[in-house]
């Protein structure tokens, strides 16, 4: 028997209709409704060899529309990709299975990325795409050339992440990017009419998109859209008019059939309608034989690449297998070496913001693969280097991304950046608007990706901006964000050693939390030692046995410093802990953790910031200095006499506590 396209989409929706019913949870709709596309996608076009997931070459494909799980289970089932057999189908949002609720990155191989929540997996695909332009520009077309193909739903295109995302693909004119709108007018909550009137290919075309609008159940249709997509120099968007749940006799274009089983009448139904008479998770010999020749596809033009790839210079050959791998280039911690050399002799007493400038200065050149960034604050948060040539829809070559004023969709986009591999994002907008990439960033720690944030203006240090810039909880809420470091450098020569886990740190994103007004240099060691690698550590010894340890982080470190003097004239011995990294310090032994903290000392720590999360540290008898409500407009000094910030209030705390 000749197996039709036809028979192929009838298996995704047979096994997506099955698998959430065994599973009594899932969404079965949206996978019966974009099978055709799925089946024209992954058979015809897609550039994959299911033997080989993690082909640097491969095309990438981002389900968007992530709550329609299923219909990547069943294609990675489908084409053989070996994480997924048919038993991991049957144990669907089961726990322990590799076929979890939303398709989990790193869950199983063939998953590009998760996207749970909706708008983020389009606007992560933006970043790959830019990731793929850029290595490309780096290693040529002959290495590097793939595309990357989204399914969306009207739940991403209504989310504002994908406004910006989309907005900063059509500047870029990132060619490469073909979007498959699943385009069913249906979400939870019935019609999309209730809520949204927007003209989405107007949207589109007017960021400067390539658009069409095809009949997604007809694969020719389907197909001539793919090919005319791929041959523009703008992203596609491609709007398929489905229904959801294609087939089910009473549930097809309805809500119910997004988010809840179909039943087993329906289920009956449905294979009656689309002449599909096999149990449940039995697919014919036949039709898996079909799909796994699409499988098995993309083999020849792998071993192809890798025959052009090992073609190349040898060098450039190893430099871009080295940059895939995530390996950093021998010898790059030289550069760190060396700026820290530089501010134990110079001393500076500037910005930390500007410190960071500074070491990017040295570490740029020597790491190849960093790709900066700001969301329209370049000059604030120092992210780009002289050197630094801004990226273009024209020119790719660049280091510099010029994210404009979208701090969510940067954010997100870096996710891509990071998971397409090659690259190393990071990035820099003000502490405060942290709140603008949350969700972005809890997906970067969820995802264990090796994004980097460079956040500035990180207190009321800030100062004339007033309350509305200046972060007072953001440090607390971040520091909440499991697999997320957050940094807090003291001074010049801990925002090198800050930068240095940053980018070596392979499977965690970091924050590096800088300040806009100067600080004082207090290390005075500038040896290979990287102290802030324990999170924390005395950084100013008391002279004999301390009874009070002062902790604190970034711009308070200082303030610390001048407290322990202060004691020290009333014959109060104090040690000071610098603490830049809560996480990397909550991870060492409990003996080193005593060892800096003091087992018998008064306790008060000082950060200009709320003191949630300090418990911990203090205990319920230490103090706190730092704020509790929002900040005020006025220079800096003013503001930190003003909220009691300071070297006398911390002595004063400690007093009060012997
Ligand atoms: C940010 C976010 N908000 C809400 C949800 C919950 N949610 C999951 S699917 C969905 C509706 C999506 O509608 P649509 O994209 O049209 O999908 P379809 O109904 O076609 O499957 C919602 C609100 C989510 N996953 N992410």
């Amino acid at each position: 028997m000749t197996i039709e396209h036809k028979d192929l989409a009838n298996a995704i929706r047979a096994l997506a209709m099955d698998a959430v019913q065994a599973a009594n949870s899932g969404h079965p709709g949206m996978p019966m409704g974009m099978a055709d596309v799925a089946t024209v996608l992954f058979t015809r076009f897609l550039k994959f060899d299911a033997s080989a997931p993690d082909w640097a070459d491969r095309d990438r494909f981002v389900l968007s529309a992530g709550h329609g799980s299923m219909l990547l289970y069943a294609l990675l089932y489908l084409t053989g990709y070996p994480d997924i057999d048919i038993e991991e189908i049957k144990n669907f949002r089961k726990l322990g299975s590799k076929t979890a609720g939303h398709p989990e990155y790193g869950h199983a191989a063939g998953i590009e990325t998760t996207t749970g929540p909706l708008g983020q997996g389009i606007s992560t695909a933006v970043g790959m795409s830019i990731a793929e332009r850029i290595l490309s520009a780096r290693f040529g077309e002959d290495v590097v050339s793939h595309y990357t193909y989204v399914i969306a739903g009207d739940g991403d295109l209504m989310e504002g992440i994908s406004h910006e995302a989309a907005s900063f693909a059509g500047h870029l004119g990132l060619s490469r990017l073909i979007v498959l709108y699943d385009d069913n007018g249906i979400s939870i909550d019935g019609s999309t009419s209730l809520s949204w009137s927007d003209d989405v290919l107007a949207r589109f075309a007017a960021y400067g998109w390539d658009i069409s609008a095809v009949d997604g159940h007809d694969p020719d249709a389907v197909i001539a859209a793919i090919e005319s997509a791929q041959g523009q120099n703008k992203p596609s968007l491609i709007a398929c008019r489905t229904t959801i749940a294609f087939g089910a006799p009473t549930k097809a274009g309805t809500s119910g059939s997004h988010g809840a089983p179909l039943g087993n009448d329906e289920i009956a139904g449905t294979r009656e309608a689309i002449g599909w008479s096999h149990a449940p998770f039995e697919i014919p010999g036949d039709v898996v034989g079909a799909w796994r020749e699409a499988g098995v596809k993309g083999a020849e033009v792998r071993q192809a690449w890798e025959a052009r790839l090992a073609g190349l210079d040898g060098k450039v050959r190893n430099e871009f297998n080295r940059a895939i791998s995530g390996d950093l280039p021998a010898g790059w911690e030289s550069a760190i070496q060396k700026i820290k050399a530089e501010f134990t002799a110079d001393r500076p007493g500037q910005a930390t913001r500007v410190s960071s400038g500074a070491v990017l200065e040295k570490l740029i050149g020597a790491v190849p693969e960093l790709i900066g960034g700001s969301a329209d604050l370049t000059g604030s948060v120092n992210t780009r280097t002289s050197n630094m040539l801004a990226i273009s829809r024209d020119d790719f070559s660049g280091r510099y991304i010029h994210y404009g004023i979208r701090e969510h969709g940067m954010a997100a986009a870096m996710n891509g950046m990071a998971q397409h591999g090659g690259v190393i994002p990071y990035a820099g907008t003000f502490l405060v608007f942290a709140d603008y990439m949350r969700a972005a960033l809890r997906l970067s720690a969820l995802m264990g990706q090796r994004v980097i944030q460079v956040l500035t203006h990180d207190s009321i240090g800030l100062g004339e901006d007033g309350p509305t810039h200046q972060p007072v909880e953001t440090l607390a809420s971040l520091r909440a964000i499991p697999n997320l470091n957050v940094f807090r450098p003291g001074d010049a020569v801990e925002v090198a050693e800050c930068w240095e886990i940053a980018v070596s740190t392979a499977t965690t994103p970091s924050v590096i939390s800088l300040t806009r007004q100067g600080i004082p240099t207090l290390r005075e060691d500038a040896n290979s030692e990287n102290k802030c690698a324990k999170g924390g550590y005395i950084i100013s010894k008391a002279e004999g046995d301390a009874s009070v340890t002062i902790m604190a982080t970034g711009s308070e470190v200082s303030v610390g410093v001048k407290a322990q003097e202060l004691l020290a004239i009333d014959g109060v011995a104090a040690n000071v802990v610098s603490m830049p990294c809560w996480e990397l310090f909550d991870a060492q032994p409990a003996v080193y953790r005593a060892s800096v903290l003091g087992e018998n000392t008064v306790k008060v720590a000082v950060e200009a910031a709320v003191s949630m999360g300090w418990e911990k540290y203090i205990g319920p008898d230490g103090g706190f200095i730092g704020m509790s409500g929002f900040g005020a407009s006025a220079p800096a000094s003013d503001l930190f006499k003003h909220f009691g910030i300071t070297a006398e209030a911390v002595a004063a705390a400690a007093k009060k506590r012997l």
